[in-house]
């Protein structure tokens, strides 16, 4: 797909769903009793195969195109796959799921796409074990497929070395089934949306500074869902309208929930000018509509524990970089390496070809900005992250960028090019 430089980008929009929480309610819905209506659900590739997997196993899920209904089968009324689980694309459903899996009464296999079986399953394998669970990498590489034989399990407190939502939210889901209480202390903290749905289904999820605690055998009942915009979605736009000339735009309804908003702090960093009004900071996940302008932007240094707030903008927050003063520095996001492409070396050569000066790290990247970007072939490696963020970064260079296997945004954003494009009418 070719892209060309724009002139301004102006106008409102509304992105879809937020994927992390349209995951996990198609989770908890079919593990809850009754019924659970999910309003803005992301339509996306990722979610439906997590919607699929759920039908597989028994749970009748209706969706029209705009509100999905479950009717939960309740927390112990899954029924055996009678055939092989596809994730797809989808590192949340493997990982999420696979933390249900280990505790029902029946054996699963999960498989997924050639990038799904290169992303690790260790990370989950050994928390899962040390409760008991019967986990297996089928290739005996530590990725899927993955053979699950459900089982009794026992709760556990898990010391997580990674800061990482999947791991946790594996844990504390198989902890609903398990003997005793189960906790995961992380890092830092990742997002939260498994312990904030837990809560709002019945169930009963403690936070204590890094530290989530879920108590077993809860009764979870249907729920109504409104799932805001992803602010991971907003990220392009955010981005587009402060490095394009002469923009502005207006993001509304973006879920801003404070382990998400890692961007908006980078922002405000970076001297862009962003504006929030219509905050409805009241519910469990808090929005806003979100403005942005064209500004003049200087390099700051991202790292520590902002980096789970923003780990999936990073890629269009490099492209944010190359059109600020100075020099931008990320560092201890060595996790971008396990994401859909291996996000630190697609983004360094991506860039470089694009005329960026970066350097990429061990656990992230530098980037000294204000060099003009022009047109080049771009591997997005079937990383949607990746394809959208060069799709921006191509807006405001010189000349035509080819954006290789650009069709891979259906995974969290089927619209986003024609969305971009209206944006410049
Ligand atoms: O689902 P998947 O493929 O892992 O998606 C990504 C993405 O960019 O869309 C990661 F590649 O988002 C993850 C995110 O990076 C979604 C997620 C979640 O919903 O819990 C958590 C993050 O991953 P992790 O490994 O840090 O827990």
């Amino acid at each position: 797909m070719i892209f060309k430089k724009t002139k301004h980008l102006k106008g409102e929009i509304t992105v879809p769903g937020d994927k992390s929480i349209s995951h996990r309610s198609i989770m908890l819905g079919s593990i809850a009793s009754g019924i659970t209506e999910v309003h803005g659900f992301l339509n996306g590739a990722d979610c439906i195969s997590s919607m699929n997997c759920f039908r597989q196993m028994g749970v009748d899920i209706d969706y029209d195109g705009s509100i999905v209904t479950i009717h939960g089968n309740g927390l112990h009324g899954l029924k055996a796959p009678a055939d092989t689980l596809d994730v797809g694309n989808s590192g949340t459903t493997t990982r999420l799921m696979s933390g249900i899996l280990a505790a029902q009464n029946f054996s699963s296999r999960v498989i997924g796409d050639d990038s799904i079986c290169r992303r690790p399953m260790k990370r989950i394998i050994t928390p899962l074990a040390m409760m008991r669970a019967d986990i297996t990498s089928e290739r005996g590489n530590d990725c899927a497929p993955l053979i699950i034989n459900g089982r009794k399990l026992k709760g556990i407190h898990y010391d997580s070395p990674v800061a990482s939502a999947q791991v946790k939210s594996c844990v504390l889901l198989a902890g609903l089934y398990a003997d005793g209480e189960t906790s995961v202390t992380e890092p830092y903290v990742s997002r939260n949306h498994t312990e904030l749905m837990l809560n709002a289904f019945g169930g009963s999820c403690t936070t204590l500074g890094t530290t989530a605690t879920v108590t077993s055998d809860p009764v979870l009942t249907g729920q109504k869902i409104v799932v805001p915009g992803d602010i991971s979605s907003a990220a392009y736009f955010l981005v587009a309208g402060l490095i394009a000339e002469n923009s502005e735009i207006t993001i509304k309804n973006v879920g801003i929930n404070p382990t998400r908003d890692g961007i908006i702090d980078v922002i405000k960093m970076m001297g862009g000018d962003i504006t929030f009004t219509n905050v409805n900071a009241d519910s469990g996940e808090p929005t806003a509509d979100i403005t942005v302008k064209t500004s003049s932007l200087k390099g700051c240094v991202i790292e520590g524990d902002i980096i789970p707030k923003l780990i999936d903008e990073i890629p269009v927050i490099a492209i944010l970089a190359c059109f600020a003063e100075g020099e931008t520095v990320i560092k201890d996001a060595a996790e971008l390496k396990v994401k859909e492409s291996n996000r630190i070396d697609v983004m360094v050569n991506n860039l470089s070809a694009m005329g960026a000066d970066i350097t990429g790290t061990d656990d992230g990247m530098i980037i000294r900005g204000g060099k003009p970007l022009h047109s080049a072939v771009i591997h997005s490696k079937k990383d949607h992250r990746i394809a959208m963020s060069f799709a921006v970064a191509a807006m405001c260079a010189e000349g035509e960028t080819e954006i290789l296997d650009a069709d891979c945004v259906n995974i969290s954003y089927p619209d986003f090019y024609r969305d971009l494009e209206n944006l410049q009418k």
